[in-house]
């Protein structure tokens, strides 16, 4: 049936329950997903140090075909842009750097190392966020970075730090949408801890030398992600979520990061956001999936995905949340990764966009229970596909699952020839 033909009725249908879909339509379009390069090589960068991935971070599979030079990368997320729609940003992380020069350490990457990803953002018309990367080097291999005890080790990644704020601002003037430059690191234990203030000091203070230069609010702003703990990192992470909050609401100008997957297992990110709002003027998600001991599944249209999108959709935050993507699989192509998260991130926003919102909170602060569920129940089978073909349609990319056979052919003329 034509995508149009099943809009206008699935629009009637809606209309009839007092949703606009044409205004859903246009909301969606004012949202931006950023997109982490990272899920294109597996996290593991372009540098020529020796440093294999670490802190804690685990990617399993060998797919075929991922992306082992610079332009590879950019050009399968540009490829990948073209069957998702809608604003986009690009993610990135500091070894991702592309130096003029043979070696350029994390202490000493300058906004020029990145200016082939500027070109290419503005390029593609999207601003561009940043990350340090605090990991995969000789300098992480103790598990420790920002709260080192060996003030040498911290300094190196005090600087690495600081230049990578320079380089979000930098990336923020030339592409000329403010760059989000997000701090993570994996410090932390396997076994248990007897000492759990000092490296939290340590750590403080390193944050805090970070963060002594104000710059440009305009092009950049900084965010803090916290985790609870990872493989090889069972015990204690430095930066918990108590840490970071704190200092987010410490330092108004810091962002705090909520990642999906750095959690407790039934802890979820979606029942954070209205407490976070509460007392900060902006956050910063990682859309994630956490399966057991993973933290970064490829997000799939799940409760707790539907739950973050309605939160966002029905307390009108989509200003104030920067809603970025993380995760990678190795297993399967990469490319269908990032569309598939990236659309179904898409789809929980918009889903939450076709309820009633006025009318079911109105039935909540009657007390009329009995309402709210019959109603919200019965709205998760309304015709949302239909809404989302047409958003599909009207922005110029691939509809329904026909996205596929284009990666399939992708995957054959060019991935499968590296
Ligand atoms: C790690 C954090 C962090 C990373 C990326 C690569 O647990 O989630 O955001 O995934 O920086
Ligand atoms: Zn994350």
């Amino acid at each position: 049936m034509s995508i149009l033909k099943s809009y206008e009725l699935a629009r009637e249908q809606y209309a009839q329950i007092g949703v606009d879909t044409d205004k859903a339509i246009e909301r969606l379009k004012s949202i931006p997903i950023s997109i982490h390069c990272w899920q294109g090589d597996d996290v593991a960068g372009f540098e020529s140090l020796d440093g294999s991935l670490d802190g804690g971070l685990a990617v399993t599979g060998n797919y075929p075909g991922k992306a082992k030079t610079p332009d590879q990368l950019r050009a399968d997320m540009s490829f990948a842009f073209s069957l998702i729609p809608g604003p986009k940003k690009a993610n990135i992380h500091a070894f991702y750097s592309e130096p003029k020069s043979l070696k350029v350490d994390r202490d000493a990457i300058t906004p020029e190392c990145f200016d082939n990803w500027a070109d290419w953002a503005i390029e593609q018309k999207i601003g561009l966020d940043f990350n340090p990367t605090c990991f995969s080097h000789p300098k992480s291999s103790d598990g420790l970075t920002l709260s080192h005890p060996d003030e040498g080790i911290r300094n190196f990644w005090i600087e690495h730090c600081i230049r990578s704020r320079e380089i979000s601002e930098y990336l923020g003037k030339r592409t000329g949408v403010r760059s989000v430059n997000n701090i993570w690191v994996p410090d932390g234990y396997k076994d248990n801890c007897f000492d759990k203030v000092a490296p939290r000091e340590r750590l403080l203070d390193s944050l805090n030398k970070i963060e002594a230069k104000k710059l440009d609010a305009k092009y950049t702003r900084d965010a803090v992600e916290s985790k609870v703990f990872a493989v090889g990192v069972e015990a204690f992470t430095v930066g918990s979520h108590e840490f970071y909050m704190g200092y987010a609401m410490k330092h108004p100008e810091v962002m705090l990061c909520l990642d999906a997957g750095h959690f407790h297992p039934t802890e979820v990110i979606s029942n954070k956001v209205s407490s976070a709002l509460l007392f900060a003027d902006e956050i910063l998600l990682h859309v994630s999936r956490p399966m057991r001991w993973d933290s970064d599944h490829v997000v799939i249209l799940d409760d707790e995905l539907m739950a973050i999108g309605q939160e966002i959709i029905r307390n009108d935050f989509e200003k104030r949340v920067n809603i970025a993507l993380d995760f990678f699989d190795a297993s399967i192509n990469r490319i269908a990764a990032w569309v598939i998260g990236t659309r179904n991130t898409q789809k929980a926003l918009l889903k939450a966009m076709l309820e009633p919102i006025d009318l079911l909170k109105k039935a909540e602060y009657e007390f009329d229970y009995t309402t709210r569920l019959a109603l919200t129940e019965e709205y998760k089978s309304y015709p949302f596909g239909a809404v989302w073909d047409y958003y599909c349609e009207q922005m110029g990319v691939p509809t329904r699952d026909s996205w596929f056979e284009k990666v399939r052919a992708y995957e054959r003329d060019v991935l499968i020839k590296r």
